[in-house]
């Protein structure tokens, strides 16, 4: 694994850092704005305190904070694998480039000491799984994994209820950042409560403490920042496509790990580009606040 040289200096020095997944710049947003935005996620970090650790595979090796050659080999490549934690070894043996979903970016943030990690939205339950059994790895990594992820919930291309079910299985804590709803990604509110919510990063970072001091460390949290109300996505366009894309990924037997590619393309070509806007102002202010969760745990 190969530590940036800034990022190994701050955790060495105790200072705040946040790591940030790749899948969401190689497989989540459409090219060629993925680069500048994957930098302005970077940037959004930096702004609110802390040093951004972007985690990716290069030439089969974990990078944990990429320089900007490798931020761009990520965010154009035509060969960059999506990767979740089953295929690290794999890739690691053959050499190639990989972009790491939530559940690979967690493994390799928490196995540098890092804590806090910033995203747009997790993986989880997809509809249907009673029968496809298609529940992403996100959520039984996040079981076994000390990281808090801030996100803006999951989106409603998935069972948004079998999902926040599962994490009360899998004992991953859920909190709201200034709300008690659970959020739907495009849209503030999926109509699921919480039963927990903090009103500042302090409050966010008593809890990382506390579950420190409980010995609790082993299980990974949630937390859930809603988008910024201005730029939720119209719901009327938000309910027709995704109607229209779970149709198309039926129609075209999308499965396995191209599920949520599939349906992300889809949201981005059918709304023109108003779902990209939502997305870059929801990842932008959970890397602002995790930023802040980061410099309030690392004080
Ligand atoms: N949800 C999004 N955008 C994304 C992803 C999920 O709104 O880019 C990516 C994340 O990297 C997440 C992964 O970890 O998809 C989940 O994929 P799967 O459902 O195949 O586990
Ligand atoms: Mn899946």
């Amino acid at each position: 694994m190969r530590v940036h040289p800034e990022v190994a200096d701050a955790l060495a020095a105790g200072r705040a850092v946040v790591a940030l997944e790749s899948t969401i710049i190689s497989h989540g947003l459409p090219r060629p704005d993925n680069l500048r935005i994957a930098r302005e996620i970077e940037e959004s970090v930096r702004a609110g305190g802390a040093v951004p650790a972007t985690v990716a595979i290069i030439d089969g090796e974990p990078h944990i904070g990429l320089d900007d050659e490798a931020l761009q080999r990520i965010a154009t490549g035509d060969t960059v694998i999506k990767v979740s934690v089953r295929e690290l070894a794999t890739l690691a043996a053959v050499g190639a480039d990989g972009a790491t979903t939530v559940a690979a970016t967690a493994h390799l943030a928490a196995a540098a000491g890092i804590t806090v990690f910033a995203t747009g939205g997790l993986g989880g339950v997809h509809r249907g799984a009673r029968d496809s059994y298609d529940e992403s790895a996100d959520l039984t990594v996040l079981s076994r994994t000390p990281v808090l992820v801030v996100c803006s919930g999951v989106k409603s291309i998935l069972d948004i209820g079998a999902t926040l079910e599962r994490l009360e299985t899998l004992s991953v804590g859920v909190i709201g950042y200034r709300t008690d709803r659970f959020p739907a990604f495009y849209l503030a509110d999926s109509g699921h409560p919480l039963d927990w919510w903090v009103q500042t990063p302090k409050q966010a970072a008593a809890v990382l403490r506390a579950r420190d001091r409980l010995g609790a460390d082993g299980y990974g949290l949630v937390l859930a920042n809603p988008i910024p109300a201005d730029a939720e996505l119209d719901r009327e366009l938000h309910d027709r496509v995704l109607a229209d894309g779970l149709a198309a990924a039926e129609v075209a037997g999308v499965r396995g790990k191209d599920v949520t590619p599939f349906l992300l393309d889809h949201f981005h070509r059918a709304t023109h580009g108003a779902s990209v806007a939502a997305n870059v102002a929801l990842v932008l202010a959970n890397a602002r606040l995790a930023a802040e969760v980061a410099v309030a745990y690392a004080a």
